[in-house]
């Protein structure tokens, strides 16, 4: 399956991956016209100034638009309607308005050199607060387990559950360098930079499990980062989380947090 996608593009398993096709295959379709409209001018005009006893080249004066430049104009205007009428308001859904859903679950991604940690806030909602003098190879988030919040979050590797139809809120954050989350199944790529919490929205609309790479150069480990977005039903997700026990408890047993 995975050999036929060099011949097109993944599955599309978000609510705007339709949008982001559509503007794909707008522009390939745009290419391969402009691409062959090209080839039979210049082929014309290679066969219309051949070269012919007696020919002499002819020099305009006029520093003006002259019809030569007519092509690329056109080109220019149609990329600009493509700008205008597509990209800015598919990229402005996306990116700028982020609906309003009181039933959206959200979700920490946290990324380090070379991991993806996936920290859920647990029944209470609540993400607990992190510290990072905490930091360390069993508590990777310095999740504080003093604070109430924390009891009852669940934290991952490598390893993010969506449920299917639900909108997710993830907030991306990094603890080292610049990082990239890119789902190609969701069409969604986004910088992930340090300091700041860079939200990002995801209705799945497939049930499946994807990669989930890395797509920033972040080390010598990079090629390594990856993990996997799995989407469930709702109710295969609400036992999944129900099965996962909170890292407070595990992180007890074995450490002395
Ligand atoms: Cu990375």
């Amino acid at each position: 399956m995975r050999l036929l996608h060099i011949f097109g593009l993944p599955p599309a398993a978000s609510t705007y991956a339709a949008d982001i096709d559509f503007g794909l295959r707008l522009l390939f379709a745009s290419i391969i016209f402009i691409f062959f409209s090209w080839s039979v001018y210049l082929a014309y005009l290679v066969f219309r100034y051949r070269n012919k006893p007696g020919s002499r080249a002819e020099y305009e004066k006029s520093a003006g638009i002259s019809k030569a430049m007519m092509p690329g104009a056109i080109v220019l205007v149609l990329e600009m309607i493509l700008i205008i009428v597509w990209e800015i308001p598919v990229w402005g859904k996306i990116k700028e308005e982020i609906p309003q859903d009181s039933n959206k679950i959200e979700i920490n991604v946290l990324a380090q050199q070379f991991a993806w940690n996936i920290q859920y806030p647990g029944p209470d909602g609540k993400f607990g607060r992190r510290k990072k003098e905490l930091v360390n190879f069993s508590n990777p988030i310095g999740l504080d387990y003093n604070d109430p919040a924390a009891k009852d979050d669940v934290v991952l590797a490598n390893e993010l559950h969506l449920p299917l139809g639900k909108m997710a809120v993830i907030h991306l954050m990094s603890m080292d360098v610049i990082h990239d989350f890119a789902v190609p199944e969701f069409r969604i790529k986004q910088d992930i930079v340090p300091g700041m919490d860079i939200p990002l929205w995801i209705t799945p609309t497939k049930v499946g499990t994807y990669d989930l790479a890395c797509a920033q150069l972040c080390g010598f480990g990079h090629s390594l980062m990856v993990g996997h977005v799995i989407v469930q039903s709702p109710e295969d997700f609400a036992a999944w989380l129900k099965s996962k026990a909170p890292v407070s408890q595990t992180a007890s047993s074995t450490n002395n947090f």
